[in-house]
């Protein structure tokens, strides 16, 4: 028998050749949610009650309860979430197609421009002065992009001000160039979404949300440790829980490096 692709996954995953990294944030009661404008319904936090802990409700069992929003700690987005993404077939947490979970990634590290400006906006310019470095974004892969965001304390991690959050994100242009000229399968972030803090000032609001859910494709926010991934090269494993008409759920986000 020949030496088939997951026969050698197999052996290189023994060896250690190739590498499974977490780019999962910790999920407890102190996890950061999107605070919204105060006219509108806020997520809740996360929320855990012990049910029993080897004790009287449960002798030789632990288990506990939890609670949250769909959108909490490191979260996958589907294009239900969106209004203009609610009417595609495959577009919630159920519906999704398995065969899109599984996607190589793609990662930019704009960590000194978000440094240096808060509001810092990836363009298409960049990208692609990116991929004159790197190769050309595939079809159906992820962009990620590393802000080192997931390197700040919670009060820096929100950067509230009195006029909104101040967290870097995707320009208009940029969606429109990822969705349209790269056809990629989502947009993935170490913010707290995929969209830069100041967007609901953009023209569309959310543009990440806006035109990616629109075009079904897909977002991670609340990623960490995107400075451990090859810039290009690593594929990333990222099934929201199946809820039945989820807009998308809390995950494990793995990436396999070799
Ligand atoms: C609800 C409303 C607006 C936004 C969001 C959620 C998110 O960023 C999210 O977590 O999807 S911008
Ligand atoms: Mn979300």
């Amino acid at each position: 028998m020949t030496n088939t692709t997951l026969d050698n996954l197999i052996t290189d995953l023994a060896s250690g050749t190739v590498q499974v990294v977490d780019l999962t944030v910790n999920l407890d009661e102190n996890t950061p949610v999107i605070g919204l404008p105060e006219e509108f319904k806020q997520s809740p936090t996360f929320k855990m009650e012990k049910i029993s802990h080897f004790d009287d409700a449960g002798p030789a069992w632990y288990w506990n309860k939890f609670s949250c929003g769909e959108h909490t700690g490191t979260h996958f987005d589907a294009p239900g979430h969106w209004v203009t993404g609610k009417d595609y077939s495959d577009g919630c947490t159920d519906t999704i197609k398995p065969q899109d979970l599984v996607a190589p990634a793609n990662v930019i590290d704009v960590t000194k421009e978000c440094a240096e400006n808060p509001d810092y906006l990836l363009t298409p310019e960049k990208v692609q002065e990116w991929e004159a470095e790197h190769g050309k974004i595939e079809k159906d892969s992820w962009l990620l992009m590393n802000s080192g965001w997931s390197k700040r304390s919670v009060e820096d991690f929100l950067n509230y001000a009195e006029d909104g959050p101040h967290t870097p994100g995707p320009s208009v242009e940029c969606v429109k160039f990822l969705v349209e000229e790269r056809d990629v399968i989502g947009f993935g972030t170490e913010t707290i979404g995929t969209d830069a803090g100041q967007a609901f000032l953009f023209d569309p609001q959310f543009p990440s949300h806006h035109l990616m859910h629109g075009a079904n494709k897909f977002g991670l926010a609340s990623l960490t440790n995107l400075d451990k991934l090859p810039p290009k090269g690593s594929v990333l494993i990222t099934p929201p829980l199946k809820i039945v008409n989820g807009s998308g759920s809390p995950l494990r986000v793995l990436a396999l490096v070799s």
